[in-house]
């Protein structure tokens, strides 16, 4: 379902609006001094901001400083004026990527607000190279209990997310598709920002994502960008309605920078597919990219696809979107870009083809494995409502496959694996879960955590609805789209 144009987000300050005044303070005040304005509530101008973000990009800033500034916008908030100026002066702290005239039109790119067991990313790069796009995208690393699509990629040895405007340019033109990460070149004040966000409680800041986000996308020329915007209990924005307000200011503060965003809302309460950690969730993409795998990923995968070729005006409609990625997914198209994307990004050309051609359990022994497994046991006869995602993902952190500070090494092979899907009757006694770990066997905190991650009803079983709730849309996109 289609909804409408974005207005002005409540948890945003009022009095901002593209196209506004110039900024009427041109010369920067000290970094001590923009804490304070923020502080007591006041707007940054373009200069202030420049100011702030140039200090973070030269190291001038001192740590505790960014963190006052980072907690002083989530409490007090920045109008969209203000936001869309932070999200020029993070893509200014790096290059601008260029490509050549013929690929205009072409070139699109999704990114996602973090979830848990979201491997979308590894999938439908290649897929939508398989369509025809150049997807330049510039991803990120596990925040707060969410994972990270880089270190995902990671988990497949020689994989090398460090790639310069140059290499892109070359990937793109040999395989159509890249994921790397942000770097000394490619909005490097993201990078710390991100990273410090994430160990002061500021990461739940609407105008601090969107620049975020838009800022890795501003630089990347784009023609297209589809933000997967996730709401629920581990979700990085709980509430549906939060997630509508960021929504909102990504289509409108990306309108203001000339780039065509839409913003799916999708959920994000139990894990998408059924497989959660870094290693595990390269498996299940390939299966995914094999044109199987579960269901609930192949249907995002398809319909968040299929918005962006008809964002891009390269379908009639989402539907017909969808189709050609599932196409690119059961014809082997897309697998075929996966591992050419691989072996261009440092995997070894025979390991690439193997992981691509093998089969699961071939899979599963050239990726990274875990020492031990252990399985947890349904408590009782019933109809699964819901596998909450947030236990589990807090728990495998516990366990290495997250962080608690940044930078810290995660292990690869550990995660978790479902071995029900919602919808589904279980027995008292049988296995629902298999845990994959290199450290002792399971405290009884963690099996209790882990145990009250299972939500049993009386129901009968029933189909998993679609994870995908609705699409918000830039306000000259239409006509309205047929499918949900
Ligand atoms: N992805 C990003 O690139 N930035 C963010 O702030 C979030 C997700 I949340």
């Amino acid at each position: 379902m289609a909804a409408p144009g974005p207005a002005v987000p409540r948890g945003f300050l009022p009095g901002g609006g593209s196209g506004g005044a110039p900024d009427p303070l041109p010369e920067p005040k000290p970094l001590l001094e923009l804490i304070r304005l923020k502080r007591d509530g006041g707007r940054l101008g373009e200069a202030d901001v420049r100011a702030f973000v140039g200090a973070v990009a030269d190291g001038s800033a001192q740590g505790a400083q960014i963190g006052a500034m980072l907690m002083a916008i989530r409490l007090r908030g920045m109008d969209m004026e203000e936001t869309a100026a932070l999200t020029r002066a993070l893509a200014e702290s790096g290059q601008q990527l260029e490509w050549p005239e013929a690929w205009q039109g072409q070139l699109v790119d999704k990114h996602s607000t973090g979830g848990v067991g979201d491997k979308v990313s590894l999938v439908l790069a290649p897929a939508l190279a398989a369509c025809g796009c150049k997807v330049p995208m510039i991803s990120g690393r596990g925040l707060g209990h969410t994972g990270g699509t880089l270190d995902k990629l990671e988990s497949i040895p020689g994989f090398t997310v460090i790639q310069s405007p140059e290499q892109m340019r070359k990937l793109l033109e040999q395989v159509g598709c890249c994921i790397v990460g942000q770097s000394e070149k490619l909005v490097p004040a993201d990078g710390i920002l991100y990273a410090a966000r994430d160990v002061t409680a500021t990461v739940d800041s609407l105008p601090l994502i969107t620049a975020s986000i838009l800022s890795k996308k501003a630089v990347e020329g784009l023609s297209a960008l589809v933000v997967d915007v996730k709401f629920g209990e581990a979700a990085v924005l709980p509430s549906q309605a939060q997630a509508r307000e960021l929504a909102a200011a990504l289509v409108g503060v990306g309108a203001g920078l000339g780039l065509r965003v839409a913003a799916a809302l999708t959920a994000m309460d139990t894990p998408v597919g059924r497989s959660v950690g870094h290693a595990l969730e390269v498996e299940e993409a390939l299966l995914c990219l094999d044109g199987a795998g579960p269901p609930d990923l192949r249907d995002l995968v398809t319909r968040l696809g299929g918005a962006l070729l008809w964002l891009n005006r390269q379908a009639e409609a989402q539907a017909e979107g969808a189709a050609r990625v599932a196409a690119a997914l059961d014809d082997g198209s897309a697998r075929g870009r996966f591992e050419r994307m691989l072996a261009a990004q440092g995997v070894d050309p025979g390991l690439a083809r193997a992981l691509c051609s093998g089969s699961p359990a071939r899979r599963r022994e050239l990726l990274p494995r875990a020492r031990e497994r252990e399985e947890l046991r349904a408590p009782a006869d019933g109809t699964v409502e819901h596998i909450r995602a947030l236990p589990l993902a807090l728990v495998l952190r516990e366990l290495g496959a997250g962080r608690s500070r940044a930078g810290e090494p995660i292990r690869p092979g550990v995660g978790a694996e479902l071995l029900v899907g919602v919808g589904q009757r279980l027995r008292c006694g049988a296995p629902w879960l298999r845990v994959h770990r290199d450290g002792p066997a399971l405290s009884g905190p963690q099996r209790r955590v882990l145990q009250g991650a299972l939500v049993l009803s009386d129901r009968a079983p029933f189909a998993a609805p679609s994870l995908f709730a609705e699409l918000v849309l830039p306000p000259a996109h239409g006509p309205t789209d047929t499918q949900k």
